[in-house]
């Protein structure tokens, strides 16, 4: 399930999801799509969506996997070939011909097919999982390096004419959205064809007219309308709106909510009213999926979520699915969408690589894509904890927010530091996510104090003093069942202390906009050997969850729960 409402009723589609032959080829050895033929009887059987580490005996592998997978078309057809999400690189071969490449992991790519003749085809993907000093993430990084096709895979059956794109742009005026739909639709024809293009509300006809399409052309249109007196989207009781755009022969669904966002007073405005953020940071993961978080699991995490008494999440540290984030569309919460640039050991000089500054931006393109008409979406972020003190973090960043900035002037842009004392990119962004460790890493909690008086003045020396600042990132391992009488080091007592001492200093703060706490549930952590910075992982896991991996609370989420149900403002 991709989403929790249908995106098309004429379009046909069918998800590959399911059985796909699958290799290892660990010495990299297969240069070209014949690698299957080489050994034609030895192939694993692995479901697509997952993590191939999470098949028996293929805990650490990282690199190169195959996989492929028989197709049926029943008629010639144009296709429209969709994967959701693989992780790494990707190459992808259909019936032995090269259809392209893709650099990512978490946001969708496709492939266009025209005229894909009836009968048996096949297709064949060679990932490879490496992460290395260039990747995104890099090599170092505190997460598991799960390889696979993560999310669906999707082969949608195309008209003549087909609705390439839909954007949805609006501007509220007073109690009005002046709307703005851009339709682009693709003709495969040889000659010209006049449709009729429609434009629906809440299934209520707006607008139709007649289009004419050039040849073989993509042709734009934008319909623009005044919905007055919309219902607002806003935290905690949210409304949402449906388009559906439809010619004769095909037809998409998009669905927004109508917000104004605004900063004021170290607060974010929500349609006008501030919204204290009680929030968490979330990783979909889970030990026995992996990346491929099942659809039905996060409506159980939503719900955990929510008895939490949080309003908003923090999607560390990738575009998350869209599934999640249409039920959080739906349950009004506020959401944080990050790339995977994972900086706390990046060598600050990889920052200005090409390589890597084109993947940044590729990936903050496809994340705005993704994420674009979800109204939980509030905040663009473009990195976490860079060495962030540097004019080369500076360049970098500022080439980041330009682009987003040219994709979205709608949202809030902003990042995580972990160096708030010596930060130069203050002055840069909307909103400042603070991240930082009293407690665990430095010190005792209460030094949260001091760090954020000297944070306040330096902020007002270099103009940056009137933003808001999110506590983005605090909190500490609590190793789930070992509980005692006194607040020892990884029990789940000392945990649950430094989380609400620390909230305690926040909620103080008129400085400080919010809070999300590091983490919501342990994650797996990353074991290969050059995870030397992470010799603190027991079990291997990033510990420092509210809940443990499989979702059971810890002493930390019973307190946090009381603390946060009990913030009213
Ligand atoms: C960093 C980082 C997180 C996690 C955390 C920790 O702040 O952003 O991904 O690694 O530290 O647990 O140390």
């Amino acid at each position: 399930m991709l989403r929790t409402f249908p995106e098309h009723q004429i379009r046909r589609n069918q998800l590959l999801d399911g059985p796909w032959d699958f290799m290892k080829d660990p010495l990299n050895m297969g240069v070209q799509e014949k690698w299957f033929e080489r050994f034609p009887h030895s192939p694993l059987s692995l479901y697509v969506p997952s993590c191939w580490n999470n098949e028996l005996g293929m805990y650490e592998y990282e690199g190169v996997g195959w996989y492929r997978k028989k197709i049926r078309i029943e008629n010639p057809q144009h296709v429209r070939l969709i994967f959701h999400a693989v992780m790494g690189h990707a190459e992808v071969y259909l019936d032995g011909q090269h259809l392209g490449y893709h650099y990512g992991g978490f946001t969708p790519f496709e492939f266009i097919v025209p005229s894909l003749a009836a009968g048996e085809h096949e297709i064949v993907v060679r990932t490879d999982s490496t992460l290395d000093r260039l990747t995104i993430p890099t090599e170092q990084v505190d997460w598991f390096h799960y390889g696979g096709i993560i999310r669906s895979v999707e082969l949608q059956y195309l008209p003549d004419l087909y609705i390439e794109r839909v954007k949805i742009d609006y501007e509220l005026q007073g109690a009005d959205a002046d709307v703005s739909v851009q339709v682009q639709i693709r003709s495969f024809l040889q000659s010209v064809q006049t449709t009729r293009l429609a434009l629906s509300e809440g299934g209520h006809e707006l607008h139709s007219e007649e289009v004419q399409i050039e040849a073989g052309q993509t042709f734009s249109h934008t319909f623009k309308k005044l919905l007055p007196e919309v219902r607002l989207w806003n935290v905690g009781s949210p409304e949402l709106y449906t388009f559906r755009v439809r010619t004769a022969e095909d037809d998409k669904f998009e669905r927004i909510g109508f917000r104004r966002i605004e900063t004021k007073d170290h607060r974010i405005l929500i349609n006008g009213s501030p919204i204290y953020l009680k929030g968490v940071n979330r990783h979909e993961e889970h030990p026995e999926w992996g990346f491929a978080f099942p659809p039905k699991l996060m409506h159980k995490e939503l719900d955990i979520i929510l008895e939490l008494g949080c309003n908003s999440v923090r999607g560390s540290h990738y575009p998350q699915s869209p599934y999640w984030l249409d039920l959080l569309d739906e349950h009004g919460m506020v959401y944080w969408s990050e790339i995977p640039i994972w900086g706390a050991f990046l060598p600050n000089e990889t920052v200005s690589e090409p390589l890597f500054q084109e993947r940044a931006l590729t990936m903050i393109e496809e994340m705005i894509g993704l994420h674009i008409h979800h109204p939980s979406v509030i905040f663009w972020s473009v990195h976490n904890e860079i060495d962030t003190r540097t004019q080369e973090a500076f360049a970098f960043t500022q080439a980041l927010i330009g682009l987003v900035k040219k994709l979205d002037t709608s949202r809030l842009v902003t990042y995580a530091t972990m160096h708030p004392l010596e930060d130069i990119l203050l002055p840069l962004f909307d909103v400042i996510g603070i991240n930082k460790y009293f407690g665990w890493y430095e010190g005792d909690v209460s030094g949260f104090k001091d760090m954020l008086e000297q944070f306040h003045k330096r902020a007002e020396q270099l103009g940056a003093g009137n933003k808001v600042v999110l506590m983005t990132e605090f909190g500490g391992a609590g190793l789930f069942g070992d509980v005692g009488w006194e607040p020892r080091l990884f029990s789940e007592d000392y945990q649950a202390h430094i989380v609400t001492e620390a909230l305690a200093i926040f909620k103080n703060d008129p400085k400080i906009g919010g809070t999300f706490i590091w983490q919501f549930a342990d994650i797996r952590g990353d074991l290969k050997s050059s995870s030397k910075n992470f010799r603190d992982r027991a079990r291997g896991f990033n510990n420092k969850g509210l809940v443990n991996e499989y979702r059971k609370p810890k002493q930390s989420f019973r307190e946090v729960r009381r603390i946060y149900r009990s913030w009213t403002e």
